[in-house]
């Protein structure tokens, strides 16, 4: 079988013949499905990001910038999207002609296999076929007229590109049904199947004279033409092309070989097939998009970006509060930490009790006799043990509240920062955000927690001062020993007496007086210092207060993360305003 021929015996290429390049219609050259996908995801990533995009501080300029936003959402999605959509659907050819004019075939040849009916036995088509390209399912799904074809796919299909066999034109307009014809009006592109015997029908002429004013293009095969007679078919069907305004349209001519069946020659029908090939072109298809969207791509640009800039603006100003609060509690904690160290845990109940502790007669009285002797046993250990019990309560008492009063301030300075007249930009909205009542519930609960640990410190920092003591004091009597130093043997009296005190007093009242001391009732510094010596006693003193100061930032960082954390918002992030630009980036380079 020959292939397509313009001139019988002659040896001209199987081209088309062309009064106006199809290219040059707008319509004719659709969406490249990959190109277009990339380009319709990159638009609705945007869209997404856009949409998710809150501004959760109050900033002068905010409120142009949130109502820019919604409009910038409404044109991506209401209209920029489905512009989109739109021309990235493959393009839909639509096979028509008379019955029996060898549609079926052709779209059987193109494919190379049998995927419509095609026969002498008529009717054949009776519900529509599409082809696509097995790629292009996801856009194909998108197509009105799903619901009255048998889809299927072919590797043959050019990309970009779906084959319709439509039902034969006479029984689809005899049957006037609403499903054939709106699949025939979403066609893009009619290839008119017509038969030297056939194309002076009068009906499929109308019908193609509709698709034409209606935008579709046209391109025409004269099928199954007898030799001798091609030259005077093919002038009479230019002639009528012309006579319906349709004289750009390509005309593509299959000779006739005598009776036939089954698939057609590819050769025969290659022309055909590039001319498919070449309307689902790449470049072309996507440069139509780009331009079809210039206009409202260029003025995406400077949209966005104004946005981006309004992103930046508030994790510009979340930054400056951030700071402004952490400059609100140093103060606060510096002067709870100041006050600590003054005595404030002991005063009022701790030092009263101490008093009534060490009065005459009481369990802690008369503890250092002027011999330097501890008096007392075992037993009153125990006693004295159980005697220094409320002395802690009223320290742990004293400690909560002394913490809890450093939150208070630190609140109270966070308050004055975020109202004040020098209050930074967008403190209003971390002010209305933040939750002052949880704050405070959890203030009393923290105090209480790190006064309680703070009280049972007591009794080990005893225990650790005294064993590095012990471990310190035998290095330095073996030194001792060997030169008989005056130093030394005081230290061999104090050790002594320290092994007395602990014995006699007991690790749980000596941790009770160190943590007395910690507090700032100095007679009970005093009293360690004459029961442990010295160093023991101080260092023991010293550790129990460094803890205790240790804690105030344990009460007053909570007090700033509470009121901080509006500020925890993934749009005030460093790197919130960098989505925006991304995504333009990426625009930017597919259009
Ligand atoms: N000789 C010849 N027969 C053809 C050609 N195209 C189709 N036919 C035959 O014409 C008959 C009708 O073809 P079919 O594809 O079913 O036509 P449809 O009704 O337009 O779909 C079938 O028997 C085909 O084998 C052709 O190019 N040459
Ligand atoms: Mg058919």
């Amino acid at each position: 079988m020959a292939g397509v021929s313009v001139q019988p015996g002659t040896a001209a290429p199987p081209q088309p013949v062309h009064a106006r390049h199809v290219a040059d219609d707008p319509r004719a050259v659709l969406a490249r499905p990959l190109a277009a996908t990339s380009l319709l995801d990159a638009v609705k990533d945007l869209r997404r990001d856009v949409e998710a995009t809150s501004f959760p501080l109050d900033l002068p300029g905010t409120e142009p910038a949130r109502l820019s936003r919604v409009r910038l959402v409404d044109q991506l999605g209401e209209h920029l999207i489905p512009r989109l959509t739109q021309l990235s659907a493959p393009a839909v050819v639509v096979i028509a002609g008379s019955t029996g004019a060898g549609k079926s075939t052709l779209v059987n040849s193109l494919v190379g296999a049998e995927v419509s009916a095609a026969g002498v036995l008529r009717p054949t088509t009776r519900r529509p076929v599409l082809v696509h390209h097995p790629l292009d399912a996801e856009l194909v799904a998108h197509l009105p007229m799903l619901d009255a074809v048998d889809v299927v796919q072919s590797e043959l299909v050019p990309r970009g590109v779906t084959m319709l066999d439509a039902p034969d034109l006479d029984s689809v307009l005899e049957s006037n049904r609403d499903q054939a014809h709106r699949l025939l009006e979403a066609a893009d592109l009619w290839l008119f199947v017509t038969t030297a015997a056939r194309y002076g029908d009068a009906l499929p002429w109308r019908v193609l004279e509709a698709a034409v004013q209606r935008g579709a293009s046209i391109a025409m095969v004269l099928n199954r033409v007898p030799p001798a007679s091609l030259p005077t078919v093919r002038g009479d069907l230019l002639e009528r092309l012309r006579g319906h305004g349709m004289e750009g349209s390509p005309l593509f001519v299959v000779p006739d070989l005598g009776p036939h069946e089954g698939l057609l020659d590819p050769a025969v029908v290659a022309p055909v097939q590039r001319w498919l090939t070449n309307l689902a072109g790449p470049d072309r298809s996507r440069t139509v998009i780009a331009r079809t969207l210039r206009g409202a791509f260029a003025a995406l640009r400077p949209w966005v970006d104004e946005l981006a800039d309004a992103v930046q603006d508030q994790v510009d100003a979340a930054a400056g509060i951030a700071t402004a609060l952490d400059v609100a509690v140093a103060a606060p904690a510096e002067a709870a930490q100041a006050s600590l160290r003054a005595g404030a845990v002991a005063d009022g109940a701790v030092r009263a009790r101490w008093a009534a502790l060490t009065a005459p007669g009481a369990p802690l009285a008369g503890l250092v006799r002027g011999s330097g002797r501890v008096p007392g046993s075992a037993r009153d250990a125990a006693a004295r043990a159980s005697a220094t019990e409320p002395l802690v309560d009223e320290l742990r008492r004293a400690t909560a509240a002394a913490l809890a009063a450093a939150g208070g301030r630190a609140e109270d300075a966070l308050a004055a920062v975020l109202d004040g007249p020098d209050a930074p930009q967008g403190a209003a909205s971390v002010r209305t955000a933040w939750d002052r009542r949880a704050a405070r519930d959890d203030r009393g609960r923290t105090a209480e927690r790190l006064a309680r640990e703070w009280t049972s410190q007591g009794e080990r920092t005893v225990r650790a001062a005294l064993s590095s003591a012990s471990s310190a004091g035998s290095a330095a009597s073996g030194a001792a020993g060997a030169s008989g130093d005056g130093a030394a043997r005081d230290d061999k009296r104090t050790a002594k007496r320290r092994r007395q005190a602990e014995k006699a007093v007991g690790v749980d009242t000596l941790g009770a007086i160190a943590l007395a001391g910690a507090a700032g009732v100095d007679d009970a510094s005093a009293l360690l210092r004459a029961l442990l010596g010295d160093a023991v006693a101080d260092r023991a003193v010293a550790t129990l207060r460094d803890d205790l100061l240790a804690r105030v930032p344990a009460v007053v960082g909570p007090e700033r993360a509470t009121a901080a954390a509006p500020l925890e918002h993934e749009d005030l992030a460093e790197d919130a305003p960098s989505r925006l630009r991304l995504r333009l980036a990426v625009l930017k380079g597919l259009t």
